[in-house]
Formats: C-alpha cells, structure tokens, sequence
C-alpha cells in the first residue's frame, strides 16, 4: 500500500510512475571518449581527424593556418602520456602552432550540440579529463609547458558554467575537471540544445597542446520544495497506516 501510494504521489508531482525521486542520468554525448576514429601509421597521433560527433570552435579562424589543428592522440606506449589515456585508447588533440601574436590567447577546440536540451530544476554535472602533452623532443617545437584550457557548457547560446585553468596538470598527466551547474524555475535558456566546448585557451609562449578525455553530463532533477515535502508526508502516512495495519494483526493474534 505504501508504494502504491508514493508511487501514485510522485506521478503526480511529475516524477513519472516507479521513477526515482532524484535520478541521476547520463546525458548522451557521441563520441565522448575519442574511441570513435582510429589512428594509424608510425606516429602516435593523426590531426587530419576532426573526432566523430565533434566539430571545430574556432570562431577567429586560427585552425588550419601553419601546423595548428585538431586530431585524435594514441598515447599508450609512449612518452607523452606515460600511463595511456584516461579512458580506452584515444584522447582529442587541440594543437596551436606555431603562435604568432596574431593568433595569442585565441580559443580554439572541439565542440558538440547534444540531443538534450536544457530543463528547470534539475542539477547538471559536467566532467572531462584535461592533458597536458609531454615533450616528444622535438627540435622545431616544444609541447613543454601549458598553454591553458577552457571548458564550457552553454544551451543555445546562453554560457551555463565554464571552467577556466582550475586544475594545471604537469608534463604527461591528465587532471579530471568538473563543473556542476543547478538550474532554477525558468532559466535561461530553457528548452535549447546543451553544447558542450573543450578549449585550448593559447597563451603564449606557454606550451601548444591541451588534451582532452572522458566527457561526460548528467542531469538530476530536483524535487520541488512542495513536492518533495508532500512525497514525505504521504509516505510517512502509508508507513503510520502499515503500522497501524501491524498491530491490528498482533491484536488478532493475542
Ligand atoms: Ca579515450
């Protein structure tokens, strides 16, 4: 009797029928760990790729000028990424070189517009692995050092939450970033597409590639303060009818 009640409460609040109260879901994102294109040949990279499901960010036009692109990185078994990539083979490359002035602290990356569109109340979690390349010991460039990331999280063309440079991996590692992100009765941007952007912020003199791995979005809807407080108090009136129904059973029983 108790779940049926609660069952028909939270229906009735908008929960859907047998659905949790908060659950959490992963919002579908194509691609989201770089497996999707294969690299092959004698380098452990390919930057003729734009991965699957992804397109580019560059609104300054800074791509495909000199050797600056985006691609796909193989890191296992070499220098760069001592410990491969964070998830499966492959991560996402966004390589800016070389920097003239011209092209300084220009973002530029991969984004993607997502199926999901933004929806009130209901909490957001953003989460993406950030690399910073180790020198491979080239003479004619060097991926020492960090030219500084970007990653935001827009619906439509309204800025939800961004983070900028909050982690600073070192030479050869991968930092997990992630962003949450609550929105209330009628946000802005309600009702768009979700588009997720991984930027290579290219500050100069400061390193040339930003890595990126592991994207991942989840939604959680948030209960309204009413709802919720009425979904506890029917379910503690079903719990107080079942044990009234209890101890109807032990009276029968003396
Ligand atoms: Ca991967």
């Amino acid at each position: 009797m108790r779940h049926l009640l609660v069952r028909w409460l939270m229906a009735a609040a908008g929960f859907g029928s047998g659905g949790s109260l908060a659950a959490q879901v992963a919002l579908t994102i194509v691609n989201p760990g770089f497996e999707a294109n294969t690299v092959t040949g004698p380098q452990a990279f390919d930057a003729t790729i734009t991965p699957t499901g992804w397109t580019t960010y560059d609104p300054t036009g800074v791509l495909g000028r000199d050797y600056s692109d985006v691609g796909v990185l193989k890191p296992g078994g070499t220098s760069l990424y001592a410990a491969g990539a964070p998830e499966g083979n492959n991560v996402a490359i966004v390589f800016l070189w070389p920097q003239t002035a011209a092209d300084d602290n220009r973002p530029v990356g991969l984004q993607q517009t997502l199926a999901a569109t933004l929806q009130a109340a209901t909490r957001y979690t953003f989460s993406v692995q950030v690399g910073n390349i180790a020198s491979d010991g080239s003479p004619n460039y060097s991926l020492s050092g960090f030219p500084g990331y970007r990653v935001e999280l827009l619906a439509g063309s309204t800025l939800l939450a961004q983070d900028q440079n909050s982690v600073a991996p070192a030479d050869g590692f991968f930092s997990p970033v992630a962003i949450e992100f609550t929105t209330g009765g009628s946000p802005a941007g309600q009702g768009e597409a979700i588009t997720i952007r991984l930027l290579n912020l290219g500050v100069p003199n400061s390193g040339i590639e930003v890595n990126f791995d592991d994207v991942r979005l989840t939604a959680t809807a948030i209960p309204e303060p009413g709802a919720a407080a009425a979904i506890a108090g029917l379910a503690g009136l079903g719990y107080a009818w079942r044990r009234r129904g209890a101890r109807r059973r032990a009276d029968a029983r003396r």
